[in-house]
């Protein structure tokens, strides 16, 4: 029995997941554009937006800042996590339990794979035990599916991807969070590989509002149900009004054009 469809994280069936871990996997480089951006609290904030189906934190700004926000956001908590002071192969430390998450008030899970990396097995085995606790929670499951180590030459080749997506596919994952391969076609063969498991897209570094929403189009065109994304949101000086123009690409289906005069 899998739990997507009941859960809060999809809206008729789509997902708008606000991801704001990177302070601990980026770090406050990624606060510099904007002042104010550092501040947790704006990001929750942002996520009370209707378009927004959940917000993903690690455990200590969920504990710190989701007792406010209970009523008005849904909580994916982020289980393993690193910094990028960790200068080694990719690997990621599992620093919340699912147990922990469910207490904390998460309704989701979420959990980064390197597929490819030298820590694959490990990490491979942690996620199988972190699956197995959220099934048993009857909480949803996101897997972040980052190939990338240095075998890998390109962690964005549309192979990749489809791999990365085929993973979530068969190691259990509900949702199958994979970067962007570079063409609606590639897309869709990510989400023909990931079979039953729904594909949302990573939003990646910020750009202009077009060349986001049409990447956001492609991938809601090949199927995917939506995205899972950070900086495109957060590290604009308003972001509702993207979330606006993502609720129309994405809820309502619309063109870009369309989504773009609504934002205005
Ligand atoms: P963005 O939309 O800002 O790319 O955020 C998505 C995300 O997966 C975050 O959850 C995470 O902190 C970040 O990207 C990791 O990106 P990367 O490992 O590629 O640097």
């Amino acid at each position: 029995m899998r739990p997507f469809d009941d859960s809060p994280l999809a809206r008729d069936g789509k997902v708008l997941i606000l991801a704001y871990d990177h302070g601990l996997e980026h770090g406050p480089v990624d606060f510099d554009g904007l002042a104010g951006s550092e501040d947790p609290a704006r990001t929750f904030e942002a996520a009370t937006h209707p378009a927004v189906t959940s917000v993903a934190v690690q455990k200590g700004i969920a504990e710190a800042y989701y007792p406010s926000y209970e009523e008005s956001v849904d909580l994916l908590v982020k289980l393993n996590g690193t910094s990028n002071l960790w200068m080694g192969e990719p690997d990621s430390a599992v620093n919340c339990s699912v147990e922990y998450a469910a207490e904390l008030g998460a309704s989701s899970v979420g959990f980064t794979l390197y597929g490819g990396s030298n820590h694959e097995i490990e990490m491979a085995e942690e996620f199988r035990e972190a699956q197995e606790a959220a099934r048993a929670h009857d909480l949803p499951v996101v897997m972040w599916s980052y190939p990338r180590g240095q075998g890998l030459k390109n962690d964005t080749a549309p192979e990749t991807i489809a791999y990365a997506a085929r993973q979530a596919l068969e190691l259990g994952a509900d949702v199958a969070k994979v970067k962007y391969p570079g063409s609606q076609a590639a897309m869709e063969r990510a989400v023909a590989m990931a079979g039953r498991t729904r594909v949302v897209m990573s939003g990646g570094s910020k750009t202009t509002d077009r060349k986001f929403l049409e990447s956001v189009k492609a991938v809601i065109d090949a199927g995917g149900v939506g995205l899972a994304v950070g900086r495109n949101v957060w590290q604009r000086e308003d972001p509702t009004r993207i979330l606006d123009a993502l609720e129309a690409v994405i809820f309502d289906e619309t063109g870009v054009d369309e989504a773009l005069a609504r934002a205005e």
